[in-house]
């Protein structure tokens, strides 16, 4: 008997007359997967495909990678070349580089002398290069000199940072990907691998088939990670601190402890003790909404595993307590001796593709190399490398991003340089953001999209090159540098941000004489220097090497053939007394909640398909064909209740604004709680609140309340949202 067809129908790869393949690495997310990407006879980019021999992503590519070349060609949208205009909202005037960048010097000049330095603010990324970051450091802070100078990573990974450094003395995830083949059981909270970094994911179902072991995903919603969990605990919006302190207190009480680690490595125990006391599973239950069984349950299975490991991304970071959050994740591991063990880890999966990059090197909070403005010594030793005034360095780190922005609106910062961030739709409050860029004496937008929404707020533009059409580092979320290496030249007059950068140092020339090398793997080699002897030691690494061992993670020590795996191995942290530190950690409730008014719980994330503001995303038919337009993932008891059918639109109100959405009808939300991706602009974020986290400034975008309302003239409503979304 035949099963299945009597002839297959074999599936034939198009051949696209691929020459040569250029090395790379994956431009969006921090799962950094090895790229190559094939070029034909007429040197365009025709096809991507996974590095075999890499081993973060052993020849495999999720959905957005595979398509990334069609970037190259996809122009629509990109910026040709520098733009200017007097006022914004008039049409803006094609210049020529020299003008754009002179203009831009004479603005923050003129600013700097009419108001203070720190009255010009630089915003940046997580999504340029390493060697860019470290360059504009140097620029923000030893030249042109302002202290308001942050990145989009306080919308990201600011409560990452926040945590690690309070718990361990500095910044720096301290596992791999390797731990998912040793660990003996994994919590994960607030983070949907499978669809926010495929290949991670794939690298732990990979350790799955050789090796069961348990998977407790903590989400509010029914995500594709929770479908697949062997326990889903659906808590309360913004209440996973109650949770841990919780799961902390039964591991205390039942004595399933490690006393030896905790008394070695930490210090703090009594304080913490005293406090998780009081999260019973009982009294906790009530408020995160896990009922006190499961909550045995999981500390036990948590606690007694042989090893055991926890990861966390934006369910927990974005939140009004995100920084308390990772620090609870990190008490949870160092109770139960889960750190800097091969599968027992505390790792905080990172979002952009160099989200690391900006916080090992940007200067963003600090100095290069994880230093401190705070610690003397620090200064001191980089104004000596760079030749500059060590009193011209800030003692303290200025403001967040999510500080920067309301300081527009009180006018205390009158000019704005943004570099690869589009806070027109990503930061929330829409309507308020969209009043305070009103407000700026002076704005410039470098980016590589000149269709980004933000430009609509601009006096220049300045068209930069995206990662293939230029050369240097990106860190992923295992601290694994990884090497771009222009695979094809910049788009139109577009340049690298890095050349940016270094013209812009070069209009300052009155204020210090500082050294910026014009490549790439110059500034590496410099940042290498500065970090001898550091937690990221780099001295181990090269180009050529970078690119021969597909990625290296830090440290690598000079002389070293491979980076370390793992941190802290020697259960030594990087506070004074080389200890690190358990706290306690109260839970304060300060949300937004669903009141009669606004009766539903409005929460955010992301879809495998799409990056963030989909100025790439959007302009690839295979990934923007599986979500054009704006939608909300609602229960179909709830919509029923109002006369909403799937596939109707909706309006959403919140005490900020409005938003006009499909409905999709789904169990994976409950009757009580709605759910929207970002990715659009004049979406989400107009409706959102945006509680700041007192350590981090980090934003809690996945908490506020709504009301829901039918739309009685659908095709009105259907016609608005496509012209409004299709580029
Ligand atoms: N396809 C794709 N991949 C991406 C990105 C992208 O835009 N598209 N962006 C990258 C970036 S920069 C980032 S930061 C990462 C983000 O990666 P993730 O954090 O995994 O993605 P999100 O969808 O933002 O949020 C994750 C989950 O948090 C849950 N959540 C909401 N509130 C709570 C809460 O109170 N507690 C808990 N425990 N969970 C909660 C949401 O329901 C959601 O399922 O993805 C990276 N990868
Ligand atoms: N409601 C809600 N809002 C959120 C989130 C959420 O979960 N919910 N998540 C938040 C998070 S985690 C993040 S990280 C932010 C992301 O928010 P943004 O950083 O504002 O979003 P992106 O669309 O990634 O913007 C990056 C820009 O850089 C440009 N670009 C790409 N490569 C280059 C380059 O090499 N050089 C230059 N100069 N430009 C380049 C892109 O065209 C794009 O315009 O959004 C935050 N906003
Ligand atoms: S998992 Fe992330 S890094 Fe890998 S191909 Fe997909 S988007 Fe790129
Ligand atoms: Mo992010």
């Amino acid at each position: 008997m035949l099963f299945g067809r009597r002839k297959k129908n074999p599936i034939r790869i198009a051949d696209k007359r691929v020459v040569e393949w250029r090395y790379a690495t994956c431009g969006y997310c921090s799962t950094g997967c090895s790229i190559e990407v094939g070029i034909n006879e007429q040197g365009t980019p025709v096809a991507s495909r996974g590095v075999a021999d890499a081993d973060v992503n052993r020849g495999k590519l999720c959905i957005k990678g595979i398509f990334e070349h069609e970037l190259f060609r996809k122009t629509a949208g990109r910026g040709e070349q520098p733009l200017l205009r007097q006022r914004r909202f008039e049409p803006f005037q094609t210049a020529t580089w020299e003008q754009a960048l002179d203009q831009t010097a004479a603005e923050i000049t003129r600013i700097q002398h009419s108001y203070g330095r720190d009255a010009f603010a630089i915003v940046s990324t997580g999504q340029i290069m390493t060697e860019e970051f470290y360059t504009l450091g140097k620029l923000a802070r030893g030249i042109i000199g302002t202290n308001n100078y942050d990145g989009n990573t306080t919308l990201c990974m600011a409560s990452a940072v926040s945590g690690y450094k309070r718990s361990f003395g500095s910044d720096g995830p301290p596992g791999c990907y390797d731990d998912f083949e040793h660990t003996h059981c994994l919590l994960a909270f607030g983070s949907n691998l499978p669809e926010q970094h495929p290949i991670i994911f794939w690298r732990l179902r990979q350790a799955l088939e050789k090796r069961k072991f348990p998977i407790i995903v903590v989400d509010p919603r029914v995500t594709m990670f929770a479908q697949m969990a062997d326990i889903h605990l659906p808590i309360n919006p913004g209440t996973d601190l109650v949770l841990l302190n919780s799961l902390a207190h039964v591991i205390l009480k039942e004595h399933l402890h490690q006393a030896d680690y905790i008394a070695a490595h930490t210090e703090g125990f009594d304080e913490f003790a005293a406090l998780v006391a009081q999260y019973d599973p009982v009294s906790a239950s009530r408020i995160c909404g896990i009922d006190s069984d499961t909550i045995y349950h999981v500390a036990r299975t948590y606690a007694k595993a042989a090893s055991a490991m926890s990861i966390w991304t934006m369910g927990i970071n974005q939140s009004t307590h995100g920084s308390d959050g990772v620090a609870a994740i990190n008490n949870l591991n160092l109770i139960t001796g889960n750190i800097g063990r091969p599968g027992g880890t505390s790792l905080s999966i990172t979002g952009q593709c160099n989200a690391m990059g900006t916080r090992e090197w940007s200067s963003c909070s600090g100095l290069p190399g994880y230093r401190y403005l705070e610690k003397e010594k620090d200064r001191k030793e980089i104004s000596a490398f760079w030749g500059i005034d060590p009193e011209f360095l800030p003692k303290h780190r200025g403001m967040f991003m999510t500080d920067i922005l309301p300081a527009i609106e009180t006018g205390q910062i009158k000019g704005l340089w943004l570099v690869a961030t589009n806070p027109m739709t990503s930061m929330a409050n829409t309507p308020r953001i969209r009043k305070t860029l009103e407000k700026l004496e002076f704005l410039v937008v470098q980016d590589a999209y000149r269709d980004v929404e933000t430009n609509e707020y601009s006096h220049v533009y300045l068209p930069a090159a995206i990662w293939g059409e230029k050369q240097g580092c990106f860190t992923n979320t295992e601290r694994r540098v990884n090497l771009i290496s222009n695979v094809c030249p910049p788009y139109g007059q577009s340049k690298p941000d890095l050349w940016i950068f270094n013209e812009m140092a070069k209009r300052f020339p009155h204020r210090q004489p500082v050294h910026f090398p014009d490549t790439a793997e110059g500034v590496f080699e410099e940042m290498k220097t500065l970090s001898k002897g550091r937690l990221l030691d780099l001295t181990g690494m090269s180009y050529a090497k970078l690119e021969k061992q597909r990625g290296l993670q830090w440290p690598c020590r000079e002389g070293q053939d491979a980076g370390d795996q793992r941190l802290y191995t020697d259960g030594k942290f990087e506070h004074p007394s080389g200890k690190a530190r358990l706290l306690a950690l109260p839970f304060i409730d300060n949300n937004e909640r669903p009141s009669d008014d606004y009766p539903f719980w409005l929460n955010s994330g992301r879809v495998v398909e799409h990056f963030h503001t989909r100025t790439r995303t959007g302009k690839v038919g295979n990934a923007n064909k599986f979500s054009p337009i704006p939608y909300m993932e609602m229960n179909p008891d709830a919509a029923a209740q109002l006369g909403i059918r799937h596939g109707e639109y909706a309006r959403l109100i919140s005490r900020r604004s409005d938003a006009v959405v499909m409905v999709q009808l789904t169990q994976r939300v409950s009757p009580v709680k709605v759910f929207i991706p970002f990715h659009f602009h004049e979406c989400v974020n107009r409706l959102t609140l945006g509680l700041l986290d007192p350590h981090s400034r980090q934003p809690a975008y996945k908490q506020c309340a709504v009301r829901i309302e039918p739309i009685a003239d659908q095709q009105a409503a259907a016609k608005r949202n496509h012209a409004a979304r299709t580029f």
